[in-house]
């Protein structure tokens, strides 16, 4: 059944929605000045029974997190709030909707982020291409400081903190959280060996918690609803998965765009009804949460007989049909990721579609490991010999073996999530493949790219 919300867009398309007034007429720090009276623990455990599953790609639940933090906090180790809005993911564009339209909900949610986990400074890594994004920010910051939101007393109440925005240089890989700290420390933008986890040694060799900026600015509609209420406001609760959250799609859809609705809207929901259906042919695949998420076919019926999985509920049904959730898609030998779906439609060259994505993680791998720089670039080199009609049927099970190499023998998750979908699109459209390959490339003449 289709949710859609607002709790979270409320101020979109309204007029001057971004400034300090028109958040405050919407109850805006209302929430930051109470947590700041709150206990620690009674806020942590808050944000724990609302079960907001991390908004930016791994789906780690965020109250988890926060508890994770050393307490009480050592004089000689302050603690750092990290907001990762180095939104890069191919397909993904849902965490500048929020700086862009509603940046005081970042705002107010660093401040109860910062209470929540002993910290005094959160730091806000945004892409460097999103100038309105850093604008607003910026805006928002200025106004609440004025305001005596910010500062030595936020609200006369004694606990400093302070929100800064810091500007990344356009590389996708300080989206991965190590790599990010090492950038906003002024290093190369490097991902580091975990652990230690940032909790443990994140920035500045402090105790660190890095949240998705979606997963922060929920707090403030989180805590105000009560954790509990926030977390069934989602069909997959009893999966501790709750609340709403941002959806994308994008691709060959009709009504391209973001849209909030509860967790567990299926993609059906995604691409029918929200996204008005699919644009110039029939639908080929989806990849459903950034392009680091395996490809799902139309075909694909759920199976999971056993009464344990996460899926079963779903038995028998169309994939399409099993409500988007970080446990389910993980049983579908997928992922949620950012929760923002690409759609390809049957015109669509998947050679040329895994082509170009693979020119993409050629091109962001940091090149610390091996298997992640050669195999990207290997993975590459013989899609564009294919493209090219120039590969053949070993080569393609070559690249079956280069995936499969990288697997688990990289520092961080970009190597994973470079082979992860390059297997998925093999083992789906293996028959594609082999007949463009056949073909010298004449099956796919004149077909779309990604
Ligand atoms: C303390 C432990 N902390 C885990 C923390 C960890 C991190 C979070 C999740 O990858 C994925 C990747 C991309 N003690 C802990 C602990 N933590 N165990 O929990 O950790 P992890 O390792 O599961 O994930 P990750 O390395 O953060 C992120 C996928 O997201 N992705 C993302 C792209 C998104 C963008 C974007 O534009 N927003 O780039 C897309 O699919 O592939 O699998 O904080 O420290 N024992
Ligand atoms: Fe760099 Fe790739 Fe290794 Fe990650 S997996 S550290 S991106 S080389």
């Amino acid at each position: 059944m289709l949710r859609q919300t607002t709790y979270l867009t409320k101020r979109y398309g309204v007029p001057e929605g971004w400034t300090l007034p028109v958040y405050e007429r919407d109850g805006g720090y209302e929430q930051a000045k109470r947590a700041l009276s709150m206990p620690r623990e009674a806020l942590v455990e808050e944000m724990k029974a609302a079960n907001i599953r991390g908004r930016g790609g791994a789906g780690f639940p965020m109250g988890v997190k926060w508890s994770f933090m050393p307490w009480p906090p050592k004089p000689e180790k302050p603690h750092y709030l990290v907001i990762n809005a180095d939104e890069g993911e191919p397909g993904t564009f849902k965490d500048r909707t929020i700086m862009e339209l509603d940046p005081h909900a970042v705002v107010e949610g660093c401040i109860i982020g910062c209470f929540g986990i002993g910290a005094h400074a959160a730091y806000i890594y945004v892409r460097d291409e999103l100038h309105l994004s850093k604008a607003r920010l910026w805006g928002a910051i200025k106004e609440a400081r004025a305001k005596g939101y910010l500062g030595a007393k936020p609200f006369g109440i004694d606990y400093p903190v302070e929100v800064y925005v810091h500007t990344g240089a356009g590389a996708y890989i300080c989206g991965e959280e190590t790599s990010l700290l090492n950038s906003l420390e002024g290093k190369r933008g490097e991902p580091r060996l975990k652990p230690p986890f940032p909790a443990q040694s994140g920035a500045f060799g402090m105790p660190t918690t890095v949240n998705n900026l979606e997963t922060i600015a929920a707090v403030p509609v989180a805590l105000a609803m009560g954790g509990d209420a926030f977390s069934k406001l989602s069909d997959l609760h009893d999966q501790k998965d709750g609340g709403c959250r941002l959806y994308g799609v994008s691709g060959h859809v009709n009504t391209p765009g973001v849209f909030e609705a509860c967790v567990g809207l299926t993609l059906r929901e995604l691409i029918y009804d929200l996204g008005g259906g699919v644009k110039g042919g029939e639908l080929l695949g989806v990849i459903p949460g950034g392009s680091s998420c395996p490809i799902l076919r139309p075909d694909e019926v759920v199976n999971a007989p056993d009464a344990k999985s996460p899926l079963h509920r779903w038995h028998g049904k169309n994939v399409l049909d099993v409500p988007m959730g970080v446990e389910t898609y993980r049983a579908l030998g997928t992922m949620l990721g950012t929760c923002c779906a690409i759609v390809l439609n049957k015109n669509t060259d998947i050679v040329l579609a895994m082509h170009n994505l693979m020119r993409f993680y050629r091109h962001e791998s940091c090149g610390q490991c091996t298997p992640c720089r050669e195999g990207s670039a290997w993975l590459f080199r013989i899609l564009d010999r294919m493209v090219h009609g120039e590969a053949t049927m070993e080569e393609l099970d070559r690249l079956h073996e280069i995936a499969d190499n990288i697997m688990g023998n990289t520092i961080c998750a970009f190597g994973e999530g470079t082979a992860m979908p390059a297997l998925g699109f093999l083992r789906k459209y293996r028959k594609e493949f082999e007949e463009h390959v056949r073909t010298k490339g004449k099956s796919g003449t004149g077909r779309l790219a990604l």
